[in-house]
């Protein structure tokens, strides 16, 4: 048995390259030195060979000799992507790692079509260079000591999201106060869903009438609300009630107020955005 490869059965579906296994368990005999055949791994006369039922081992028995000769397939890996972004990050860089099935494989990635080619590294991990907003793709596949490469590629689809879109705030720039709490008015939201949080800050304007009461900043504040895509959300911001009562007795007086609006969206990757204005309390 000289020949390097044995015929296999044309249904079988295993691939990968058929070799002898090394040493005492490539060819097997009764009476060989030490179990193995007289001719190293060779086989005299090989008559009849039998495939296993899973398809990774041939078995090829000698006629002049009680020895069989022993092929292994060696099949492909299998790679795995262990971790890297899933679904939406903010990340326009990520890494993703990744392993094989067989120790000693290498690693091959594609990001976006094109051809497998180096992963950047270190390790079993890829990189990834600036990537636009937007809708992507990563694949790795292992190729064992052998050669023999995952027809299979691990692949995964994500995309990158680093802005909150369209971002808008709308705010009166007078704000009219009614009954004994100071409140003010907005409305905010982006072309995509936002969390939103408001708050503010109000002060008497300087040298307004009656300013020289409180000079002190007020604080106002809003519940966080939720804005779909592309819709407004009311946010109410609101002073304590002692806070209010002061500047409220100034402003009759005449004194004028402004308060400073700090409303902040965040997008359902985690990117925020700070909106800023300023609104006359009358
Ligand atoms: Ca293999
Ligand atoms: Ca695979
Ligand atoms: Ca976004």
């Amino acid at each position: 048995m000289h020949d390097e490869y044995v015929a296999l059965s044309g249904d079988e579906v295993v691939a990968g390259a058929l070799t002898q296994k090394p040493g005492t368990a490539g060819c097997i005999s009764e009476t060989g030195t030490a179990g193995a055949c007289s001719d190293g791994t060779a086989l005299d006369d090989p008559r009849s060979v039998a495939i296993s039922p899973d398809g990774t081992s041939a078995y090829v028995a000698s006629q002049s000799s009680d020895a069989v000769a022993i092929f292994d397939r060696d099949t492909p890996p299998q790679t795995t992507i262990d971790t890297g972004p899933t679904e939406t990050t903010n990340d326009n860089t990520p890494t993703f790692t990744f392993s094989a099935s067989e120790a000693g494989s290498s690693f091959e990635c594609k990001l976006d079509g094109g051809a497998f080619g180096a992963c950047s590294g270190p390790g079993a991990s890829h990189t990834a260079t600036e990537l636009s907003d937007g809708g992507h793709s990563f694949e790795v596949r292992a190729t064992d000591p052998s050669a023999n490469v995952d027809d299979t590629p691990a692949s995964r689809a994500f995309s990158v999201d680093t802005e909150v879109s369209g971002a808008r705030l709308r705010v009166k720039g007078r704000s009219q106060q009614k009954g004994n709490v100071l409140i003010v008015k907005c409305k905010a939201g982006a072309a995509e869903a936002v969390t939103i949080t408001a708050k503010a800050k109000a002060k008497l304007d300087p040298g307004s009438a009656g300013a020289a009461t409180r000079l002190k900043a007020v604080k106002l504040k809003a519940k966080p609300a939720e804005a779909a895509a592309g819709q407004l959300a009311k946010l109410k911001l609101k002073a304590s009630r002692e806070d209010s009562a002061q500047i409220l007795e100034a402003l009759d007086k005449g004194a004028t107020a402004t308060a400073k609006l700090k409303v902040t969206l965040i997008d359902a990757a985690g990117n925020s955005i700070l909106l800023k204005k300023k609104v006359k309390l009358v």
